[in-house]
């Protein structure tokens, strides 16, 4: 194992969701039809010696591999066609759900090689190797082989261990919005997103099949959305890419532990979690609508079922999670926005937040805030105090995904998604993967101490003496570099 620094991010599977470190184990790669592994030679042993010798010959298989994991240096002999893949049939199993006849079948592939820097079948690039402690594309016997998860043996993204990668999780009650979310979420910054993933991606951006509003989603466990991501940083407007996996559920399967357990494997290794309510649920807003009072019970069941199924051992959890109120058009006519301009402006169409390629951390809490007192406002406190006590790190928004209500108004209207972006932006910007602006004064005197605060300029500090200068610092920055960039403008002359 190679030692030092190398440039390497945390590969998640987008199959298995094991995240991994790739230079703390070795990389599998998956054969190509016809390749052999000379280290599987225990299926051969059964063999006749005349195939025995036909093999050989017919695969060229004449080199003497010493490899350190076989402790043998015994002639290499040759397997030929497909094996039974042992976690992939797990995966199969276990993960997906299938009857063991159809997992056999499928789990039926090519043999696999695992990565030994020393080994003379393996030729790699020493760059790639040394720079990040790990390759991702090896010839073996002279072909190209694809790497595959080390724990399900489900191929990995190309780019994984290179770049960041980040898992988003949603959850909610069935008919909460989550999948119209992530279409219009996907619309809103898709020229800023390359699909790199299998051909999963129509599950998730059904207005790009013309299908605006999807039935529900299949309990079944979902395959994932992997994705791209240009982030450009507005100070020297280069752009960084992260790898983005999204990854839906049914709202059928988030209703209790067990069936978390059984489906939501994505859940654990989440980077940002959206947790999405439905308001169409509350009592006051469905009578607003002319709606029956639908209950919304179930919803609340899933605080239940998220604080269980995490488990977090009498701790808070600490993936960042975005509260989403969906369906935020459905909000205007209640008197706590109607009446107030400055709440209302939250929940009418068009935001120019979400075009900005900064977060504004204000505006957020400002939203946060106002939603917060709304739940309280129509006796749905408990939402809040629920979410405080489970998450360590939530905030509150209010999103609307179309824009308008499909069911009162049909379903004609053009798309106006208001403040889709700002969870996500802010999920980003939690993980690093986002920037935010700062400005402000600073007031410093020339005895060295630096006021950040105008309320310290009083009192104690304002007898000091020294001439006062006063500058105004303006910046965008991550969240781990916050503390070092204010650092270093308050010393800068
Ligand atoms: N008024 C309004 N209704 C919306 C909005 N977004 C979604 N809806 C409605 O909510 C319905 C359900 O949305 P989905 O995204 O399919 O809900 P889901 O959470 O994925 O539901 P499951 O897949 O069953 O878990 C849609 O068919 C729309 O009628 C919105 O922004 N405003
Ligand atoms: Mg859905
Ligand atoms: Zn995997």
């Amino acid at each position: 194992m190679m030692t030092g620094s190398h440039k390497c991010e945390d590969i998640l599977c987008t199959y298995c969701y094991n995240k991994f470190s790739p230079i703390k184990m070795n990389m599998h790669y998956r054969l190509n039809d016809g390749m052999i592994n000379p280290l599987h030679k225990s299926v051969e042993e059964d063999k006749s010696p005349e195939e025995e010798t036909k093999t050989e010959s017919e695969f060229d298989m004449g080199r003497v591999r010493t490899s350190r994991r076989t402790g043998s240096s015994s002639a290499a002999r040759a397997v030929k066609g497909k094996r039974l893949d042992e976690k992939l049939l797990k995966f199969y199993t276990e993960r997906m759900g299938m009857s063991s006849n159809e997992a056999q079948s499928r789990a039926m592939q090519n043999d696999y090689v695992e990565f030994d820097a020393d080994a003379p079948e393996i030729d790699y690039d020493l760059n790639e190797w040394k720079k990040y402690g790990f390759v991702e594309s090896i010839k073996y016997n002279g072909q190209r082989v694809k790497w595959i998860c080390p724990f399900c043996h489900n191929p990995l993204v190309s780019g994984s261990g290179k770049k960041k990668m980040l898992l988003f999780s949603v959850i909610g009650d069935t008919n909460a919005g989550k999948t119209v979310y992530f279409s219009a979420l996907q619309r809103l910054i898709g020229d800023r997103l390359l699909y790199i993933g299998g051909d999963d991606s129509d599950d998730y951006n059904f207005f790009a099949t013309g299908t605006r509003l999807p039935s529900s989603t299949n309990t079944k466990p979902l395959p994932s959305c992997t994705m791209m991501y240009m982030q450009e940083n507005p100070e020297t407007k280069e752009n960084e890419e992260y790898i983005l996996v999204f990854c839906d559920i049914a709202g059928e399967n988030c209703t209790s532990e067990q069936k978390l357990k059984k489906t939501a494997f994505n859940l654990p290794n989440s980077s940002a979690i959206l947790f999405m309510i439905d308001p169409t649920r509350f009592e006051t807003i469905a009578t607003i609508m002319g709606k029956k009072g639908e209950s919304d019970e179930e919803q609340y069941k899933l605080f239940t079922a998220v604080y269980n199924f995490f488990d977090a051992g009498g701790n808070k959890l600490k993936i960042p999670t975005a509260v989403v109120i969906t369906k935020s058009d459905v909000l205007k006519a209640h008197s706590f926005f109607s009446g107030d301009d400055d709440k209302n402006k939250f929940v009418m169409p068009y935001s120019s937040d979400d075009h900005a390629n900064f977060v504004s951390l204000p505006i957020i809490d400002e939203v946060d805030g106002v939603t917060r007192d709304f739940l309280r406002a129509i006796n749905k406190g408990v939402y809040v105090s629920n979410v405080d006590m489970i998450f360590e790190n939530s905030k509150f928004f209010l999103v609307s995904s179309l824009g308008y209500d499909p069911e009162s108004q049909g379903d004609d209207n053009a798309i106006m998604p208001n403040r889709v972006a700002e969870p996500f932006k802010w999920l980003l910007y939690e993980n690093d993967a986002a920037f935010s602006h700062r400005s402000e004064k600073i007031t410093r005197r020339s005895t060295g101490i630096t006021l950040l605060n105008k309320k310290l300029d009083k009192g104690i500090f304002s007898k000091i003496k020294g001439k006062e200068e006063t500058k105004k610092i303006d910046f965008y920055y991550k969240k781990s570099e916050l503390k070092k960039k204010l650092e270093s403008l308050k010393e800068e002359p």
